[in-house]
C-alpha cells in the first residue's frame, strides 16, 4: 500500500521530523519507506492500493503507555466527596480509593471485566491510540491479579491493539494484610509475581512508592525480583510526596518512572544517565487538584526523554482522551506541543521498550500510523475536545473505516 500527498509527521527528530507532501510505501505489517512524494521511485505508484491523502497529517499511532483501564465499577461518589474537601489520600486511608476498586474487581468475572473496559480502550484507540500499556493493581492477589490481565490480553485480541501487560501486584495493601506491608511484599515476590510470570501474563513490573502504598525499600525488593525474572521495570515515583523512588528505580536501569510532581530538579541527572523516562500524567494533577509542577525545565536540561500517558484509572484519573491529556500537558505542564505529540509517540515507546517497532515513521517499524483532519501536528494539542483522527491502521490493517480518503 502507498500514501501519498501526505503531511508526515515522522518523530524522527528533535521536534516533528516533518516531510510535507510526503509519501509512505508500506509492505505487509511493516513500513517499507518514507519521503517526499518526489523522491518517490516510480514502480512504487504500482503498489495494490494507492491513497491520496490530500494534505492530511500522518503521524505514528499514539500509544498510551501507562494505564490502568482495566477495573470494575466506579469511583463517582469519592469524586463528590473530593468536591467536599476529602483529599485522595484521606479517602484511601479509610478504605476506599484504590481498595474500593479491588472489591468491585474481585466480585467481577474476567469477562465481565472486559465488558466494563472495552468502552475505555475503545475510546482511546477512536483518538489514535494503536498501543496501550494495561496495568494490573486491582487484584491484589494471584487469582485477581493474573485475572485482570487476562482481561487485559482479551481486550487486545478483540481489538487488535498492540499491548504492554504491567503486573503491579505492589498498588496498595490488601486488607488481608493490613498492619503486614512486609509480609504482602513477600508474598509479592515469592508467589504473586512468579505466577502471575509463570501464566506467561506479565511483560514488565510496576509498584506504587509513596506514603500511602510502599516505601522505597519495599518497592526496591519487587523490582529486584522482576529483574531476577528478566523482566522490564518501571514506577509510581514522587506523585503525593518525595521519597527517592525515581532515583532508585532509575539505578536499577527502569524503563520509565511515572507521575514525579515532587520529584526534585537534583534527580533528574540520575534519570538522565540511565537513559529512563520520565512519564507525566496531566490527568491525575488536574483530576487531583496537585498545584505542585513537575519539574519540566530540569527534565529537559537534562535531556530526560519525556511521555505522556492518561493514567486512565477510576481514581485519580478518570481519563480516557489522549488528546485531552496532551492538551493537558501543553496547558498545565507547559510541554509545547512538540513536546506532548513525542510524549504520546517516540517516548512513549521508549518508556515501553518497544523503541524499535513503534513510535516513529521509520522504515523497519511497525505499521502503526494515525491519519488525521489537518496538516498541523500543533493542533492535535491545540484543541480540547475535538476528535481529528480520521482513521489508524494497526499492524497494516485499518482501524477505523477510511470513508472520505
Ligand atoms: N497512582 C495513581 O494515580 C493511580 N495509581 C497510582 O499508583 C490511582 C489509582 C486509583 O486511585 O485507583
Ligand atoms: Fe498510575
Amino acid at each position: 500500500m502507498l500514501l501519498v500527498n501526505a503531511n508526515l509527521a515522522t518523530m524522527t527528530d528533535h521536534r516533528y521530523g516533518l516531510i510535507h507532501n510526503g509519501a509512505i510505501r508500506l509492505a505487509g505489517n511493516r513500513i517499507a519507506w518514507t519521503g517526499r512524494s518526489d523522491d518517490l521511485d516510480p514502480d512504487a505508484l504500482d503498489a495494490d492500493t494507492v491513497l491520496d491523502l490530500k494534505g492530511k497529517l500522518v503521524t505514528p499511532g499514539l500509544i498510551d503507555c501507562h494505564t490502568h483501564l482495566v477495573y470494575a465499577g466506579n469511583r463517582a461518589m469519592e469524586f463528590e466527596q473530593r468536591l467536599q474537601g476529602a483529599g485522595y489520600r484521606e479517602i484511601a486511608r479509610l478504605g476506599g480509593g484504590i481498595l474500593s476498586t479491588v472489591r468491585a474487581v474481585r466480585g467481577a468475572s474476567e469477562k465481565e471485566l472486559v465488558a466494563q473496559s472495552r468502552p475505555r480502550l475503545a475510546q482511546l484507540m477512536s483518538e489514535g491510540v494503536t498501543t496501550v500499556e494495561i496495568k494490573s493493581g486491582y487484584g491484589l492477589d494471584t487469582r485477581n491479579e493474573i485475572k485482570m490481565l487476562c482481561a487485559a490480553e482479551s481486550l487486545a485480541n478483540l481489538s487488535g491493539v498492540r499491548l504492554q501487560k504491567t503486573f503491579l501486584g505492589a498498588h496498595a495493601l490488601p486488607p488481608e494484610f493490613a498492619n503486614r506491608q512486609d509480609d504482602y511484599i513477600d508474598r509479592v515476590c515469592t508467589e504473586m509475581l512468579p505466577a502471575a510470570f509463570e501464566a506467561g501474563v506479565v511483560d514488565a513490573v510496576d509498584v506504587f512508592a509513596e506514603g500511602i502504598a510502599f516505601s522505597v525499600e519495599q518497592a526496591a525488593k519487587v523490582l529486584d525480583a522482576a529483574l531476577k525474572l528478566g523482566l522490564p521495570i518501571k514506577l509510581h515515583a514522587e506523585q503525593l510526596s518525595n521519597l527517592g523512588g525515581a532515583a532508585m528505580a532509575a539505578a536499577k536501569g527502569a524503563l520509565s518512572v511515572d507521575h514525579l510532581e515532587y520529584l526534585e530538579a537534583g534527580d533528574c541527572a540520575a534519570l538522565s544517565r540511565a537513559g529512563t523516562v520520565a512519564v507525566l500524567l496531566p490527568g491525575a494533577f488536574y483530576c487531583l487538584r496537585e498545584t505542585r509542577l513537575p519539574p519540566v525545565r530540569a527534565l529537559r536540561d537534562h535531556r530526560v526523554n519525556i511521555a505522556v500517558a492518561t493514567d486512565c484509572n477510576p481514581g485519580s484519573s478518570p481519563v480516557c482522551s489522549p488528546l485531552l491529556v496532551m492538551n493537558m500537558a501543553c496547558t498545565l505542564f507547559s510541554l509545547t506541543p512538540a513536546e506532548a505529540l513525542r510524549g504520546m509517540t517516540v517516548n512513549a515507546a521508549r518508556a515501553l521498550g518497544m523503541a524499535d517497532t513503534v513510535g516513529t515513521l521509520s522504515p523497519g517499524k511497525k505499521a502503526d500510523l494515525a491519519i488525521w483532519n489537518t496538516a498541523n501536528p500543533a493542533d492535535l494539542s491545540y484543541h480540547a475536545g475535538l476528535n481529528l483522527c480520521h482513521a489508524t491502521l494497526l499492524n497494516g490493517h485499518w482501524h477505523k473505516p477510511c470513508h472520505e480518503i
